[in-house]
């Protein structure tokens, strides 16, 4: 499907993804949460729960060993962003990420012939890359310097994309575009309050995450599924009002280190 058929469906048809479990290490990631310590054993069994669900919605799972020197390397959305048939790998903003994207660069390259990259002084993390149908909105974040989103800018719109740049920056509680904002399909957005009458979210209907729920506005959409994090009644309510089945997944490990759902997965 071209980008331009995508934005009134469900967005492209998604048959892979690539995921890898929290190591040992999970604890000492960056976090600003103020959650608490996550619990290892819960944050691995949440973590099977997740690739189950992502089964259930018809992807082959490609699951990579855990990288036990680096502890933030479960949130592997961050080190690619795949768009069309091609793949960029990124170079996280934050220092203490950038060695987890060898790996995957060497993952991606069984399924993209030559992924491109986003080289210095570009950063860039992919959980500021939200894909809406033939639009490609680029988060510029305490992680993504415009250098960054220039070079992607660049890739996406030579696949025919139209991108939009959001400037998060200064919006509370939003370490990524993505954990404020996620393609619904059929032309719509779920957007957290943050976010919310923003112009460059024009020509998409907003789907409002209410107040108290804005971690689930990080949410994905599978194909003809949504899944969502759990803990957060009326806005799955609110997803079942479009028409779909909603599957609702444990994340509460994975906020503690202000992971959201996405980032656990890269999907194509
Ligand atoms: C970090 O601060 O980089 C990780 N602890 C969490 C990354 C979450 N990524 C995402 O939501 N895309």
């Amino acid at each position: 499907m071209s980008p331009a058929d995508s934005r009134l469906s469900g967005g492209p048809k998604f048959t892979r993804t690539i995921v890898r479990p929290p190591g040992r290490n999970f604890a000492g990631g960056l976090t600003t949460s103020g959650l608490g310590p996550p619990d290892l054993d819960r944050a691995v069994s949440q973590h099977r729960a997740y690739v189950e669900t992502l089964r259930l919605c018809g992807l082959e799972v490609v699951q990579l060993p855990a990288d036990e020197t680096h502890p933030d390397s479960t949130f592997v959305e961050d080190t690619a962003v795949i768009a069309a048939s091609g793949a960029v790998i990124t170079r996280p903003g934050a220092e203490s990420r950038r060695g987890e994207t060898a790996s995957i660069r060497a993952a991606l390259r069984l399924y993209f012939a030559l992924p491109a990259s986003i080289h210095t002084p570009g950063t860039l993390d992919g959980g500021d890359v939200c894909a809406a149908g033939d639009t490609m909105f680029i988060g510029l974040s305490e992680r993504t310097n415009e250098a960054g989103a220039r070079q992607l800018s660049a890739w996406v719109e030579g696949l025919g994309f139209e991108v939009r740049l959001v400037d998060i920056r200064g919006s509370a509680g939003l370490l990524h575009l993505k954990s404020g904002l996620a393609f619904l399909g059929e032309g719509r957005l779920a957007v957290a309050k943050a976010l919310s009458g923003r112009q460059e979210l024009s020509g998409f209907e907003e789907v409002r995450v209410p107040a108290g729920e804005e971690y689930a506005a990080n949410c994905l959409r599978i194909n003809d599924l949504y899944i969502a994090p759990a803990g957060f009644p009326r806005f799955s309510a609110a997803l079942r009002g479009l028409g779909r089945t909603v599957i609702e997944v444990e994340m509460s490990e994975f906020r503690k280190m202000d992971g959201g759902l996405s980032c656990l997965s890269l999907r194509f």
